[in-house]
């Protein structure tokens, strides 16, 4: 996906308003995530081995907070499972628009519905995998619970959610030391250090790590048989839950 570079936070704001998936970050979005997720590639491209490895015939993929459709693509190429089908979801209307224009780009065998919706409301049902690559973070703390609830409800037995999240750390000098890393990790990609503080500011409030262990015990009180981390670079994650 093509993208232009993100320069959003590189300029001195005097008041910096909360994040917000609008058109100016619509515009930048590959680039931003790419240079802001440590290990964003990787997991993308196993999400698309996990695919392979969990969709059923005759079943449904979701892909929560699609963004772009960068997690629905990587299911796409890697489906092998018959009469399977994909539902996207993400309720920034700026994003929809823009991932039908990539989904329509990039055309395939599986079956992608894209929908506008809040994931909260949606009802998910006769899936074999779930995705919430970065997604569940934006959700209120207060919500979490009963989401997971419901997708443990839709999912079949043998089903996997791919849960990947920015981590929070029980203790300070991890959190410290890790928060630092991501920093320099930002760095390294060529933000500046107003850029990571403004950025920094705007996402307070707005994205809510949690650490491991409470995405593990609200994973196992929702019903999943079991949930670890499959992959970790410095703060961010990925998890698989089984039912
Ligand atoms: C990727 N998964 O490229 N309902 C629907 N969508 C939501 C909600 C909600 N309640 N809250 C947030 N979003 C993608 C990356 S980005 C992660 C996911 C990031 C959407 C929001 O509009 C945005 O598109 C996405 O979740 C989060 O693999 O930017 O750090």
């Amino acid at each position: 996906m093509q993208s232009a570079k993100d320069s959003l936070y590189a300029s001195p704001l005097g008041e910096i308003s909360a994040f917000t998936f609008d058109e100016s970050v619509v515009k930048v979005f590959p680039d931003m995530i790419q240079r802001s997720v440590p290990g964003y590639s990787t997991i993308i491209s196993a999400i698309g081995l996990l695919a392979a490895r969990f969709a059923k015939d005759n079943s449904v993929c979701y892909d929560l907070g699609c963004s772009l459709g960068a997690a629905a693509l990587a299911m796409r190429q890697n489906i092998t499972a018959k009469n399977c089908r994909i539902v996207a979801v993400d309720c920034s209307a700026a994003m929809v628009e823009q991932c039908q224009q990539n989904l329509l780009a990039t055309p395939g065998g599986v079956d992608i519905e894209l929908v506008c919706a809040d994931i909260r409301n949606i009802q998910i049902s006769n899936a074999s995998v779930v995705v919430l690559n970065f997604t569940l973070q934006f959700i209120p703390l207060a919500d979490r619970e009963a989401f997971l609830a419901s997708i443990y409800r839709g999912l079949l037995p043998g089903g996997v959610l791919v849960l990947s999240e920015k981590l929070a750390f029980e203790a300070a000098d991890q959190q410290t030391v890790q928060t630092e890393m991501h920093h320099l990790f930002k760095k390294a990609q060529g933000y500046s250090e107003l850029e990571i503080s403004q950025k920094r500011s705007a996402l307070e409030n707005v994205l809510i790590p949690e650490t491991f262990a409470a995405h593990q015990q609200r994973l196992k009180a929702a019903g999943f048989a079991s949930a670890e981390v499959w992959f970790q670079y410095f703060n961010f994650a990925s998890m698989i839950a089984l039912k």
